[in-house]
């Protein structure tokens, strides 16, 4: 067979094995793994280069309404070729609804904003904001039968909180459909609270986010979360969890047996609350939910990833512009950190920042890296193994890595739209210098090479995580039973 293109000399990691051989890559797809394949149009020389799969980057937020008055830094152009930049051939961004808006049209409209405009594959999860029972009962089960197989809830923000009742009945509808849950779990009347105390006590600034929702605010909710998945026996995903409490409340429920899983972010592994009390509003380039915590949650999430508590490893990529009106410093924010934008950038560092710390300096192995950054993210939301793993017959998602590559995180690395980079100033060791998504080089040694449109929607499989584990708390069944 002659290869559109072979990669030569490389070291290939997947998440189970590292070995030594040439990918033969034909049609958008990797034809063959082996020694001395031949010809092929395009000969690509890795040596000294780890050859890896493409990142997934499955919780990130692109062209996002964020409130009146603010506007997101990435829209899908933008957003997608940074993550190609850093390494990444995918990304799950949110298509998110506001209450009263129709669940059907807001796909439709996130199709309108990505179609045609990404550098690498993307797919939607569905935000649920208004539980109504047309959106239960119809558009929910319908959309996931067209593939959009995962969704996440807000136990906080105003407009965004479900109650319990909703979350049990989004829950059931998961449980009925095979779509896996996600959920941001922190509590919020106590955020209310505190907020509302804060400021009666003049403490406004952008350091006083981290003050408003302490470590048990998500510590309870997860809980909450978890309590309740098991009511209706649902497997749900908590998303963007700081801390040591809350990761011990999912091993608990781990070890009983219950299907809930984990994901941190590198905020929680290299930024603490001091990042927020900068000098002016400096802090809030770091402001983002739940907030960056001490020395001591930093270990805890590593000791997560270590011990697999956490199985996936996402940006959380929220990005707002710092010097901006109609970003981190626009006029209300500087009022009362109630106002600033709760987000911050990270598609293009998160793979650099997980290589650099926890490969480099032995906390986890390479394979782990690739489980946490891309295979577990394929398998976990429906699209292994076309996604997620460098196997004859997959997709030729593929992300070349310099591993000895030394340098300083630093906005002027960066080409995603906000203005600043939270992890300025991290020594790094290895970055991705070429990403291939379906055969076609994006970005090759550094340079743009893909084009927008490149990247194309993906529509995803029911996830086999999303399967109820069948253990009932009682022996009545609340919610509906499975359906193929
Ligand atoms: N939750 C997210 O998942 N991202 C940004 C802000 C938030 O609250
Ligand atoms: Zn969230
Ligand atoms: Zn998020």
């Amino acid at each position: 067979m002659t290869f559109d293109t072979i990669i030569r000399g490389g070291t290939i990691a997947t998440a189970s094995d590292t070995f030594s051989c040439e990918v033969g890559i034909k049609d958008g797809v990797v034809a063959a793994l082996g020694k001395d394949l031949g010809s092929a149009k395009d000969i690509v020389d890795a040596s000294g280069k780890l050859v890896l799969p493409g990142g997934i980057d499955s919780h990130v937020h692109l062209s996002q309404p964020s409130g009146p008055g603010i506007v997101m830094a990435d829209d899908f152009e933008s957003g997608t070729r940074a993550a190609a930049f850093g390494g990444n051939t995918m990304v799950l961004p949110f298509a998110m609804q506001q209450k009263g808006e129709s669940l059907r049209q807001v796909v439709k409209d996130y199709h309108e904003k990505a179609d045609g405009n990404c550098y690498v594959d993307v797919s939607f999860h569905l935000i649920i904001a208004d539980a109504t029972d047309r959106v239960l009962g119809q558009e929910l089960p319908a959309l996931v039968n067209d593939g959009y197989t995962s969704f996440k809830v807000f136990m906080t923000y105003d407009g965004m909180a479900l109650s319990d009742m909703e979350m049990l009945n989004v829950m059931s509808v998961a449980r009925e459909t095979g779509a896996l849950v996600m959920v941001h779990a922190e509590n919020y009347d106590a955020i209310r609270f505190l907020t509302d105390r804060l400021e009666r006590a003049g403490h406004t600034a952008p350091r006083f986010h981290g003050t408003s929702r302490p470590i048990p605010v998500e510590r309870e909710a997860t809980h909450r979360a978890i309590s309740l998945a098991e009511l209706v026996d649902v497997p749900i995903m908590i998303v963007h969890v700081s801390n040591g409490e809350a990761m011990e409340e999912i091993r608990r429920a781990q070890q009983r047996g219950l299907k809930i899983y984990g994901e941190t972010c590198p905020q929680y592994l290299v930024l603490t609350e001091k990042d927020m009390d900068g000098l002016n509003m400096e802090g809030a380039k770091y402001v983002c939910s739940p907030p960056p915590r001490d020395v001591k949650s930093q270990k805890e999430c590593w000791a997560g990833l270590e011990q697999k508590v956490f199985s996936l490893f996402s940006s959380d990529h929220c990005p707002f512009r710092y010097e901006d009106s109609q970003g981190k410093l626009n006029p209300k924010g500087k009022t009362s950190f109630r106002w600033v934008p709760n987000g911050i950038p990270g598609v293009e560092t998160r793979l650099p920042i997980l290589f650099s710390e926890g490969v480099v300096k032995g906390r986890i192995s390479l394979n782990d890296f690739v489980a946490f950054t891309a295979t577990n993210h394929a398998k976990t939301y429906g699209l292994y193994p076309k996604k997620g793993t460098i196997a004859v017959g997959s997709d030729a998602d593929i992300a070349i890595w310099d591993p000895e590559w030394k340098g300083t995180m630093s906005q002027s690395l960066l080409h995603h739209g906000s203005d600043y980079t939270p992890f300025e100033g991290i020594p790094i060791t290895g970055w991705p210098v070429s990403t291939m998504v379906r055969g076609k080089f994006i970005v090759r040694d550094r340079k743009l090479t893909g084009a927008k449109g490149d990247g194309t929607y993906v529509s995803r499989a029911k996830s086999p995580y999303a399967a109820p584990s069948g253990r009932l708390v009682t022996d009545f069944s609340p919610a509906g039973s499975p359906t193929a």
